[in-house]
C-alpha cells in the first residue's frame, strides 16, 4: 500500500517536471528578437567626404537615455554596423555617467538634471555593455548592452 502510493507520487512529480519543462521550452525567445530593444531614431544626413566632390550619406541613429539610481533607460539599444551612434544621456538623479569602453564612448559625470550627447561610428559587430563608472554604480545594475548587428 505504502509502495504503491509512493510511486504514484513519484509518477506525479515527474508529470509535473516534464509538464513544466515543456511550458519553459514553449516561451523560450524565438530567434534573438528582442521586442525590448530601441532600435533609435533614425536620422540621415549627406556629408561631403573630404578632399572629393563625393557626398556620402550617413545613418545616424539617435537615442535618448535616462540615468537613474541605478539603472539605464533604455537598457538595450540595437543599431547597424557602419551606423553613427548619438546619444543624448539624460540624468534625472543622482551622479551618472555613460561609458562603452570598446568605442572609446564616454560623457562626463552628470549632475541631476544635466544632459549630455555623446557620437561615435559603431565600426565593429558585436554586443556591447554600456555603464556608469560612478562608484559601484554598474554592479548595482548601471548597464545596459548595445548590440552592433
Ligand atoms: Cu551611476
Amino acid at each position: 500500500m505504502n509502495n504503491t502510493l509512493i510511486a504514484i507520487i513519484v509518477v506525479v512529480v515527474l508529470a509535473i517536471g516534464g509538464f513544466f519543462l515543456f511550458q519553459n521550452k514553449g516561451v523560450a525567445p524565438v530567434d534573438d528578437f528582442d521586442p525590448g530593444s530601441d532600435p533609435g531614431t533614425i536620422v540621415n544626413t549627406t556629408m561631403p567626404v573630404p578632399g572629393s566632390d563625393v557626398v556620402e550619406t550617413v545613418v545616424i541613429k539617435e537615442f535618448s537615455v535616462d540615468a537613474a539610481p541605478f539603472s539605464f533607460s533604455p537598457s538595450t539599444m540595437t543599431v547597424n554596423k557602419g551606423d553613427t551612434v548619438r546619444i543624448t544621456l539624460k540624468n534625472t538623479k543622482g551622479t551618472h555617467d555613460l561609458k562603452i569602453d570598446e568605442f572609446n564612448a564616454t560623457t562626463r559625470i552628470l549632475n541631476a538634471g544635466e544632459t549630455q550627447t555623446i557620437t561615435f561610428l559603431a565600426n565593429k559587430t558585436g554586443t556591447f555593455d554600456y555603464y556608469c563608472s560612478v562608484g559601484n554604480h554598474r554592479a548595482m545594475g548601471m548597464v545596459g548592452k548595445l548590440i552592433v548587428r
